[in-house]
């Protein structure tokens, strides 16, 4: 599954976009450093079910009424101050926890009314594009620091004969989810030393720099949008060179809360939202003020915050395999079973091997079930495709 890792500086809104966005029991609290421990909790990236083009809704758990939640993992990690990899604050074990992440959201204070330190100040007294900045540099250094700690190992196999650098640094950075093809294009971008003995910090910096952007691409997430002064949100998109997503994860939470006591009619994603239950006076004056803040934003922002990093940025499709290309179910009946969320460029037998080893083995033809017709093996797989394998192995 993919992992998105929420980082960012204490009381910057992570764990409130965590609950809202998986619903689990976390710490929320207006004071820092209040999660101890990362929280690793399922959520969903949501796309057009292709049941949309079937008579009747599939009826899966994650899809609403053709609103398609694609789960994904999300790990809540504990605020990053700056300095953090060289321990300080709740320093290295939070950043070592971001390892296994694929794509990371950085949920900035956009209001400015808390430090580096995420301890509050005045509404706009401090500026949001420093929370930006730090936290990008801190993963940078972090990973600086693992190649560092690891380097006497390249030093060592750099007196073998057979010596290969590409090779002894995918070995080395395989861990934080590089390739051997994310090795090789950052080296062709830097210049360094031959020999890894006479590698200096800020050699290995670079390539930390270069590797860290490759394997940790970030969404900033401009949260507290709702109190934040509109010159922080367009300083922010101006000073960041990535997507910037305003976002009002208190808002999201509170919707989600309300959507499941039956008080209003939301889905996660959803640009508005409908009240439908009985809500006192300040309950509606509430929601009322998040529907404001929806309508300067388009939505609440989580969703299209975890949308942006998976399909934007890791540029995933999602692809549905069945068993029965006619009515698209698997062996028990179930409509659209599962999604799968394919690297963009993905294949029929890609797909099969997603599923499972044996089956991408036994792999022997593709049928795409929108048409009905055969794909080839080296077919592009398209957004929201259905393809029933054909494979030796399984059903
Ligand atoms: N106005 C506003 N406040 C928010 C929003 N999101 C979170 N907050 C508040 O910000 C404070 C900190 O939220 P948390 O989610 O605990 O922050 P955190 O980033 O997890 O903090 P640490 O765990 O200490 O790193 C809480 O008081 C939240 O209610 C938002 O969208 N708007
Ligand atoms: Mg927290």
């Amino acid at each position: 599954m993919i992992t998105v890792a929420l980082a960012g500086k204490p009381n910057a809104g992570k764990s409130t976009c965590y609950t809202a966005a998986t619903r689990a029991d976390v710490d929320v609290a207006n004071y820092p450093f209040t999660t101890i421990d990362a929280n690793r909790g399922v959520t969903g990236v949501r796309t057009e079910c292709p049941c949309l083009a079937l008579e009747e809704r599939c009826g899966n758990d994650r899809c609403r009424d053709g609103k398609r939640y694609v789960p994904v993992e999300l790990l809540d990690v504990a605020g990053l101050v700056p300095g953090a990899h060289e321990g300080k604050g709740l320093g290295n074990q939070f950043l070592d926890r971001l390892t296994n992440a694929d794509v990371v959201l950085n949920v900035v204070d956009a209001s400015g009314g808390t430090n580096l330190e995420g301890e509050p100040v005045e509404v706009g007294a401090h500026d949001p594009l420093e929370d930006v900045n730090f936290v990008e540099e801190e993963m940078d250094l972090w990973l600086a620091g693992v190649i560092a700690d690891n380097w006497e190992g390249v030093e060592r196999q750099s007196r073998a004969p057979d010596f290969d650098l590409d090779g002894a640094l995918t070995e080395l950075l395989t861990g934080v989810g590089a390739t051997g093809a994310d090795v090789a294009a950052v080296l062709r971008d830097i210049e360094y030393p031959a020999d890894p003995e006479a590698w200096s910090d800020a050699d290995r910096e670079r390539l930390a720099r270069g590797i860290r952007r490759r394997t940790k691409p970030i969404v900033v997430v401009a949260n507290k949008a709702d109190v934040a002064p509109a010159e922080n949100l367009d300083r922010i998109r101006e000073g960041a060179d990535k997507p910037v997503i305003p976002a009002t994860a208190d808002g999201e939470l509170a919707l989600r809360r309300a959507a499941e006591a039956g008080a209003v009619d939301y889905d996660p994603g959803d640009p508005d939202f409908e009240i439908v239950g009985d809500v006192s006076d300040e309950q509606r004056a509430g929601l009322d003020a998040i529907r404001d803040v929806m309508g300067r934003f388009d939505g609440t922002g989580v969703q299209r915050a975890l949308n942006a990093a998976v399909y934007a940025l890791l540029d995933r499709i999602t692809v549905y395999p069945v068993q029965d290309a006619g009515k698209w179910t698997d062996g028990t009946g179930t409509v659209l079973p599962d999604a799968f969320l394919l690297p963009r460029g993905a294949t029929p037998s890609d797909l099969a091997y997603a599923v499972h080893t044996d089956i991408g083995e036994g792999y022997l033809h593709a049928v795409d079930a929108r048409s009905d017709r055969r794909i080839g093996e080296d077919h592009d797989l398209s957004e929201g495709d259905v393809v029933k394998i054909v494979s030796t192995a399984g059903p």
